[in-house]
C-alpha cells in the first residue's frame, strides 16, 4: 500500500496536478472490466439487430471490440457513463487506495462527487479529443473559489499514440480563463495558453492515477493507435462546511451542491486505508 507522501501533495500545489504510480492493483479493475464487456456485448447485438455490422466482434478484447464494431467512423459519443452500474462505480470510486491520496490533497473527509465519465476513445475519433480547458468552465465559474479533485484513470497504458492526458504545469495558478463551448459541446478557451505554459503530455500505465484541480489546464488529442482507449474520471472535493475559508468559498460550495443535486448526483464518502 502506498504511505501517505508529503510530495503528493507538494506537487499537486506546485504543479496543479500529481500522477500516483501503481495506486491501484490489477484487481481493481476487474468489476469495471466486466461491466464495460457486458455493455459493449449489448451494445455489439443493438448494433447487429439495427443492421449496422455483419459481426458482433465478440471474440475481441474489452480494448479493441468497440473499434471493430465502428470500424474507423466515430461512435458519436463522448462519453459512455451508463456502461457502469452504480455499485461498481461507488466501490471503485470510494476505495481506500484513492481516498489516502484524497486525504493528502484535500483533507480527511474527501467525498465522491458522484460526477464521473467513462470513456471510450476511439481510433481517429475527432469528438473525443478535449481542447484545452479548465473543468471550472464546465462546473461554472463560481466553482474556482472551491477545489475540486479529478482522479484520472486510465482503463488501458496510454501514451501520445493512444491519447494520453497533458497538462500544463502550473497553470492552476492563471486564475479562470474564458472559453466557449463549441458544436460537439467541448468548451474552448480563446487564448492559445501553449504559448502561455508548456504543454506536458503524461503518459502512464494501468495502476496509475493522475490527480489534477478544477484551475489546471488540460487536454487530450487524437488517438491515432487501433484500439480503444479507455478512462475514468472521477472528481472529488472536501465535505469541508465547517472550515470554509470566507463566504465566496460558501458560495461555490452552495452553488456546486446544487448542480450535483439537480443532476441527480449523490455526493458519497471515501473510504481511508486502514492504520497499521
Ligand atoms: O479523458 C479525456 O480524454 C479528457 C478528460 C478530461 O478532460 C477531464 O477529465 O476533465
Amino acid at each position: 500500500m502506498h504511505e501517505p507522501q508529503a510530495n503528493w501533495k507538494q506537487a499537486y500545489r506546485e504543479q496543479g496536478f500529481t500522477l500516483v504510480p501503481g495506486l491501484l492493483p490489477a484487481a481493481a479493475f476487474l468489476p469495471l472490466y466486466s461491466d464495460i464487456d457486458a455493455a459493449v456485448e449489448r451494445h455489439a447485438q443493438d448494433l447487429l439487430q439495427e443492421g449496422k455490422v455483419a459481426d458482433t466482434c465478440a471474440r475481441e478484447s474489452y480494448d479493441r471490440r468497440l473499434a471493430k464494431l465502428y470500424a474507423g467512423r466515430d461512435m458519436g459519443v463522448r462519453m459512455w457513463d451508463q456502461a457502469l452500474r452504480p455499485s461498481t462505480l461507488l466501490d471503485f470510486a470510494s476505495q481506500p487506495a484513492l481516498g489516502g491520496v484524497l486525504a493528502e490533497l484535500l483533507g480527511p473527509e474527501t467525498c465522491f462527487s458522484g460526477d464521473y465519465h467513462l470513456r471510450p476513445k476511439l481510433p481517429e475519433s475527432s469528438l473525443t479529443t478535449f481542447p484545452w480547458h479548465q473543468d471550472s468552465q464546465y462546473y461554472g465559474p463560481l466553482t474556482r473559489h472551491m477545489e475540486i479533485v479529478t482522479a484520472w484513470v486510465p482503463l488501458v497504458d496510454v501514451d501520445e499514440a493512444n491519447g494520453c492526458l497533458w497538462v500544463i504545469p502550473g497553470s492552476q495558478r492563471w486564475g479562470l480563463l474564458d472559453g466557449a463551448r463549441g458544436s460537439d459541446q467541448n468548451i474552448r478557451t480563446f487564448e492559445n495558453v501553449e504559448q502561455r505554459g508548456r504543454a506536458v503530455p503524461v503518459p502512464m500505465k494501468r495502476g496509475d492515477v493522475l490527480f489534477f484541480g478544477n484551475l489546471t489546464f488540460h487536454a487530450s488529442k487524437l488517438n491515432r493507435t487501433d484500439r480503444v482507449r479507455w478512462s475514468l474520471d472521477l472528481r472529488y472535493y472536501e465535505r469541508a462546511e465547517a472550515r470554509l475559508r470566507d463566504a465566496l468559498e460558501a458560495e461555490a460550495y452552495a452553488y456546486f451542491a446544487g448542480k450535483l443535486r439537480a443532476a441527480g448526483r449523490e455526493a458519497v464518502s471515501v473510504r481511508q486505508p486502514a492504520l497499521s
